[in-house]
């Protein structure tokens, strides 16, 4: 296979913050001595109380337990705000660019700390303590970044709901963490189009079984379009309202560094989404630490991450990370292909945007749209890029170097998920020579490894299972409620390490090459999702007897989702009923889980004992049909010819 490799340029080199010799050279003692590494650089956060230890951390099953600086004590609002709006007050904290191209607000530092004091003060009024958690379902505004901070402020736990999600996600969100306190807004806006944020709200809360032991007190409005929505008295309230009477300011909760900073919800490859605990010391170290090496940031740089806030890269990325190492980050309400496929380069040009880091489902999107929409923005601000989410394949890195980057910005092509907090494995720019589609080489203090399917370690140029030998600290702590599951979904699969559930190969030069999920998980558009999800979605319908769902490649989301469907008995296979299993996914989860392909299939591959193959159905979905390997083993084989001959995916 050809591999260009891209060296660092040396105009980057001269001014970045680690060339290649200062990579190895910390990346070796972050090995070597965590204690001492990790002790060091967790003083790029202000402590109330300092730290004496450092790392107390086992991946020993069954008793897995990660602390980091467990006896320090601080508050992630004050690292965020309080400390800036102190020394830097007028530089530019948030630049919000709103949906419409005309609308946009600039909040420096000082205006984020008494933004986040007055969010704090109206969650204390309505009872909010140390501890509680509390619901966002918001859209792109700096009210979401606000109420984020404004929990960290008073040590109550959030979980950002993504906005994309349907009432029926909201709801089982809301329940598992028992929130009491939701927070959304009248409406969203993107690309033009309102989305009911508090009507889904009003619905999930409906759902909610009466007794639940916490049931929903108060929903805080903020006013984003002015839209008309239902208030019931006693529980729902404007947020303007409630802000115009409390003061603007607050002091910060002295928490422990292992104290909860928040939830967030993902998914795996069985049951209900898992709330990942992150906690607070351990996380803004990592998170801070790896966004100002990754991104090679420096006082004065603009720094846009387009992710949503719903996700784990708009906490780490666009709220935790930047605004801990007091940077200007910018916030999009929009899409990037509304007005015009030229947003996102017309975004850069107005404020001069330096580092800027999206996802491939974009960049693959834009190519599609050609080379045109680039250039007609000029980017000449643009200094780095950055990649995250699934992985990038080459045409798509290399036009988005050579046709976005001017051949100029190196590419940080990042991999981490949900549960790690940060990233782990990636470039840092003044330092690491690329290779387009690799995420290249670790972050300090991250020891990956590769693992076969018994376990055994694979050395040197390899393929396998990527697995983590060791804790950094920003690592989850643990399933929101059960300890249990959290051990038993990353450390019992390769005892001893943290099992990331992706496959991945390394080179012969060490690089990684992170080839996808592993288990049940899809990846589609950047989005994580569980097949086992959108299968209980669809046997919820009445005319579903069985269900399974899987991935196939599709040129812009990375991945697609392909339904196979089994009716009950009298049902009538038509497109009607494809379009209304299509709606009801919609409905049930959210747009982003819409199945691309449902095949009516009168009946399953499966084993004698009943479990479905799914390798016969994922290879049938790819349209490889030639290459089912053995189907003797199938309860019925004869169901695989009715398979491929209804196919729903032919190239
Ligand atoms: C941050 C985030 C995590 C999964 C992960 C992997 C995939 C993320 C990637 C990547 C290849 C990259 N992934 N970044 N694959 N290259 N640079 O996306 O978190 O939503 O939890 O997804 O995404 O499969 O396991 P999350």
């Amino acid at each position: 296979m050809y591999e260009p490799v891209i060296a660092v340029p040396p105009s980057f080199a001269a001014s970045a913050l680690v060339d290649e010799a200062g990579y190895r050279a910390m990346y070796e003692r972050s090995i070597a001595d965590p204690e001492g590494f990790w002790g060091e650089h967790g003083r790029r956060i202000d402590w109330i109380k300092p730290y004496t230890t450092v790392k107390n951390t086992s991946y020993g099953h069954p008793d897995v337990s990660i602390r980091w600086y467990e006896d320090g004590t601080l508050n992630v609002s004050a690292n965020c705000v309080d400390r800036h709006a102190a020394t830097r007050p007028d530089q530019v904290a948030i630049i919000w660019e709103g949906d419409d191209p005309g609308e946009q607000r600039l909040i420096t530092y000082r205006e984020l700390k008494d933004e986040v004091c007055r969010f704090a003060n109206v969650l204390k009024a309505h009872g909010v303590k140390r501890g509680d958690r509390v619901t966002l379902y918001l859209p792109m505004i700096p009210e979401a970044a606000f109420a984020m901070l404004a929990c960290a402020r008073i040590g109550a736990v959030h979980s950002v709901v993504f906005g994309g999600f349907s009432p029926d996600a909201l709801a089982g969100r809301i329940e598992d963490c028992a929130s009491t306190v939701v927070i959304t807004a009248d409406e969203g806006l993107r690309g033009g189009k309102r989305v009911p944020l508090k009507a889904n709200v009003d619905a999930a809360i409906s759902r909610i079984s009466e007794d639940h032991f916490a049931p929903v007190e108060t929903v805080i409005v903020v006013r984003r379009t002015g839209g008309n929505v239902a208030m019931t008295p006693g529980r729902d309230v404007w947020y303007d309202e409630e802000a115009a009477r409390v003061p603007a300011v607050c002091g910060p909760e002295e928490m422990n560094a292992e104290d909860p900073l928040f939830i967030l919800y993902t998914s795996g490859s069985t049951g209900k989404p898992k709330g990942v605990l992150h906690t607070s010391g351990g996380y803004l170290v990592y998170a801070s630490m790896t966004h100002q090496y990754v991104f090679d940031y420096k006082p004065g740089d603009i720094y846009w991450c387009t992710a949503d806030v719903g996700w784990v890269t708009g906490h780490s990325y666009i709220v935790y990370g930047p605004l801990a190492n007091g940077a200007t980050t910018l916030m999009f309400e929009g899409v990037p292909t509304w007005p015009t496929n030229a947003r996102l380069w017309q975004v850069v040009d107005k404020h001069k945007v330096t580092i800027f880091y999206t996802a491939p489902t974009a960049i693959r999107a834009l190519m599609g749209a050609g080379d045109e929409p680039v250039k007609s923005a000029s980017r000449a601000s643009l200094r780095l890029l950055g990649s995250v989410g699934e992985p990038i394949n080459p045409e798509a890195w290399l036009w988005y170097y050579h046709t976005v980057g001017d051949n100029r910005c190196p590419i940080v092509d990042t991999w981490w998920q949900t549960e790690t907090g940060g990233i782990l494995i990636t470039p840092l720019p003044g330092a690491t020579a690329l290779k387009p589609g690799s995420a290249t080489l670790p972050f300090f203090g991250v020891r990956p490894a590769l693992v076969d399917n018994e376990g055994n370690t694979l050395e040197g140029a390899a393929e396998g299972n990527l697995v983590l030998l060791d804790s950094w600290p920003g690592q989850m702590r643990t399933v929101f409620g059960d300890h249990q599951r959290f051990v038993e979904t990353y450390f019992s699969t390769y005892k001893g390490t943290y099992f990331t559930g992706d496959g991945c190969r390394r080179d012969a030069d060490g690089y990684y090459w992170i080839t996808g999920r592993v288990d049940d998980v899809l990846n589609v558009s950047g989005h994580r999702m569980g097949t086992a999800e959108i299968e209980s979605a669809l046997v919820a319908h009445p005319a579903v007897s069985e269900a399974a769902v899987v991935g196939y490649p599709h040129d812009i989301k990375g991945q697609g989702i392909y339904a196979y469907v089994t009716l009950m008995q009298g049902e009538q296979p038509t497109d009607d009923l494809r379009r209304a299993l299509v709606h009801w996914v919609r409905k049930e989860i959210g747009p982003i889980a819409t199945p691309d392909l449902i095949q009516f299939a009168p009946g399953l591959p499966k084993t004698r004992s009943g479990k479905i193959m799914r390798r016969i159905l994922r290879k049938i979905a790819e349209d490889h049909y030639e290459a089912l390997g053995d189907i003797s083993t199938l309860a019925d084989p004869s169901v695989v010819a009715d398979l491929i001959e209804n196919r729903m995916n032919r190239r």
